[in-house]
Formats: structure tokens, C-alpha cells, sequence
């Protein structure tokens, strides 16, 4: 896969349907700067979107029915309202595509029949959203290309709602929300249980600062169950304090809601969960003060209750966090659902060569697969592409 993704994805079109796409929609991957577990919690995270998109060409087709082709496969896939209507009848990659229609259709929308041809920059499986990649895609194609009636400010539940009923994935609507509502220069300060969102200036440039996405290569383990588990794990310790859902335990009772948990491992999930959120919280006054650098010790605090209180980091992921702060980093933490994806580290930018270099070397000590290293800056959301 080489070249422009939005070239590869006309081209894949026209040679997959003989004919010219009517437009072509774009949406990012995301990383999230703190906030991790804390969505599916009613809590709050401060994602942004990623200059990696994923483009999805696309046209009208009178027969009702949809095709698809993404560049990760060699045929297209084709289904009907049967199979849409019907969640887990179209799966892999392309289940994500069917989703999106389902919850359109299962929303009252008319969906129109439609081709249409997939190229993603985005990686699969590193824990940077290429599921909401291509579902925002998918859903601003289809929005556009039927006319439909559906602000972009209710595209996330939507998404979200492919992912979970569709795909059968119980995921928050963090991932969504970034790649739907991120902008250039900011983090997105989501309130998950309301939806209010607030862009925070990140303008990491003008502060002479990067942030370093570190892909640790670390084969997925379990990451499937244990994301569920940990799920299942808050909103029984939720139900056990009598609130809604871990949000509404305030940081000052913190020590009072553990101290009514028997269960120590309830305990730690409680604690990463309440903490974390007010990590968030604190994380977005300094940046409204300008003051990013000082956020570093936040972000390694996140990391540090994601490691022995959610536990839901790995060895490479633990090792990437460590070497880039004896190299210098400000902060740094694992981004994402965990067992295994991506570390962000927030550096001087005149130190990006040597952190990712410090990273490179401690992984080579350890015998692990080389990570692979990219400075990336908050970029816009799901778009049309002119
Ligand atoms: C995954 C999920 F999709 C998100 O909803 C969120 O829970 C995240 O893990 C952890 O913060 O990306």
C-alpha cells in the first residue's frame, strides 16, 4: 500500500466498478491523550484525531444494495437490508460498514444502496481507531450521498452503536467522538454521560513540543475479553456503591467507596477509574492556562494506574513508557484500550530523534519487535474531501 490514501481509495473505485466515485469522505484514527477506560464510566477523556485517515470512495447504486471493497482484501463484499438488518451476518473488516447501515436504518433513515472502496493510513490493530476510522468514513458518505437528515453532532452514538450491537464490541464513545468531532490544534474534552464537548487549545508547535505515538508492536493478548471484563468489573462495583456509574464517585470520597468494596482488585479498578478522571479534569485547566508542559506528570501518573491498578499494560508498552522518560520525555503514558497498541510521549520537539531512539535501543535490549515511532500533531475530524 503505497501512495495518497484518498488517491488509492479512487483508484481502488474505479477499478473495482468501472466508474468515476461521486465524492470521497475522509476520518481520521485518534490517540487519546488521558481519559483511558473512564467513557463506558459516564466519565471524561481528552482524545484528538490523527493526521492517519481512512478515505472511503463512493457512489449511488440503484439496486438498494451496497458493495464494498477495502484495499485489505482482493474482492469486494456485498450485502442487502437482509444481511444489514441482521447484526454479526457480515463480518470481519466489513462488519464495520454493515453496522453503520444498520444503525442508520435501525434509526429510521432511508440508506440508499451504494458502492464503495476503502484505503486506510490508519494501522489495523495498534490501538489508534481504525474501527471508528472507517465507520465515520462510511457514515459521512452515506449521510451525504442519501441526503440524510442527521446533524453531525449525533453521528458518534451512532457509530458507537454499530460497534456494539453490530461488530459486538462493548467499547465507550470516546473513539467516535474523536474521530467524528476532533479540529486541528485541540484536544477534545468530552463529558461522556452528556456529550458536551469543549475544544482545548494543543498547539504543540508554537510550545516547541511533539507528542511521539510509539506503536509497541506487542501481539494482542486477550484484548478482546479483558476489555470486557474490566467493563463488567466497573459497573458491578457501580451497582455494589449505589451510583449510576463510577463518575459519580467524587474523588473526596474516594477512600470512603473503597473502603465499602471487599474485593481488592474491585478496589484497584475503582481507584484507576476515579483518579483517572480527575487526572483529566486537572490535564485540561493546565492546558486552558497554555501551561502543556506541565501536564507530563499526569500523563506517567495515568500510565502508572493503568500498569498496577487497571492492569491493562504489557511488558513493550511498560518499557516504551520507562525509556522515554529516562530519555527526557515530559510525560508518557499508554494510549488506548491496552493489552498491547500504542504509548504516547509528550517531548521537546528538538528531543523527538533521541526519545524514539531511546525507545528503539531499550526495546532491542529487551528482544522485542522493533517499535515503530511517529510525531503526530491534532488534526480535523470526518470530512467530505474536495
Ligand atoms: C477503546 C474503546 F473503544 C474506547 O471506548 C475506550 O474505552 C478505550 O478503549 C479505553 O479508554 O479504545
Amino acid at each position: 500500500m503505497s501512495g495518497d490514501v484518498a488517491a488509492r481509495a479512487t483508484a481502488g473505485f474505479r477499478q473495482r466498478y468501472g466508474a468515476e466515485p461521486a465524492g470521497r469522505w475522509a476520518a481520521p484514527g485518534r490517540v487519546n491523550l488521558i481519559g483511558e477506560h473512564t467513557d463506558y464510566n459516564d466519565g471524561f477523556v481528552l482524545p484528538f484525531a490523527l493526521p492517519l485517515r481512512t478515505v472511503v470512495a463512493a457512489a449511488l447504486a440503484d439496486d438498494g444494495r451496497w458493495s464494498v471493497w477495502s484495499e485489505l482484501d482482493d474482492e469486494p463484499v456485498e450485502f442487502g437490508p437482509a444481511e444489514a438488518d441482521e447484526p454479526g451476518r457480515v463480518d470481519g473488516w466489513a462488519a464495520y460498514v454493515a453496522g453503520v447501515i444498520w444503525a442508520l436504518r435501525a434509526a429510521g433513515h432511508d440508506v440508499p444502496g451504494a458502492r464503495l472502496a476503502v484505503a486506510s493510513d490508519v494501522p489495523v490493530g495498534s490501538g489508534l481507531s481504525s474501527s471508528a476510522a472507517i465507520e465515520a468514513a462510511v457514515l459521512a458518505a452515506l449521510v451525504d450521498l442519501g441526503g440524510l437528515d442527521l446533524p453531525a453532532d449525533r453521528w458518534p452514538r451512532l457509530a458507537q452503536r454499530a460497534e456494539n450491537d453490530y461488530v459486538g464490541a462493548p467499547t465507550g464513545i470516546m473513539d467516535q467522538s474523536a474521530v467524528i468531532r476532533g479540529r486541528s490544534g485541540h484536544a477534545l474534552f468530552l463529558d461522556c454521560r452528556t456529550e458536551e464537548v469543549e475544544q482545548i487549545p494543543f498547539d504543540l508547535d508554537a510550545a516547541g513540543l511533539a507528542v511521539l505515538v510509539v506503536d509497541s508492536r506487542a501481539p494482542h493478548r486477550h484484548a478482546d475479553g479483558e476489555y470486557a471484563a474490566r467493563r463488567k468489573s466497573c459497573e458491578r462495583a457501580a451497582k455494589a456503591l449505589g451510583v449510576a456509574a463510577l463518575r459519580d464517585v467524587a474523588t473526596a470520597d474516594l477512600d470512603a467507596a473503597l473502603a465499602r468494596l471487599d474485593d481488592p482488585e474491585t478496589r484497584r479498578r475503582v481507584r484507576h477509574v476515579v483518579t483517572e478522571d480527575q487526572r483529566v479534569l486537572d490535564t485540561v485547566e493546565l492546558l486552558r492556562a497554555g501551561r502543556i508542559r506541565d501536564i507530563g506528570p499526569l500523563l506517567t501518573a495515568s500510565h502508572a494506574s493503568m500498569r498496577d491498578d487497571f492492569e491493562i499494560t504489557v511488558p513493550e508498552i511498560d518499557t516504551a513508557v520507562e525509556a522515554a522518560l529516562a530519555a527526557g520525555a515530559y510525560g508518557a503514558r499508554m494510549t488506548g484500550g491496552g493489552f498491547g497498541g500504542c504509548v504516547l510521549a509528550l517531548v521537546d520537539a528538538d528531543a523527538a530523534d533521541a526519545v524514539t531512539a531511546a525507545v528503539a535501543a531499550a526495546y532491542a535490549d529487551r528482544g522485542f519487535t522493533a517499535p515503530h515511532t511517529l510525531p503526530v500533531l491534532p488534526s480535523p475530524g470526518a470530512t467530505r474531501l474536495a
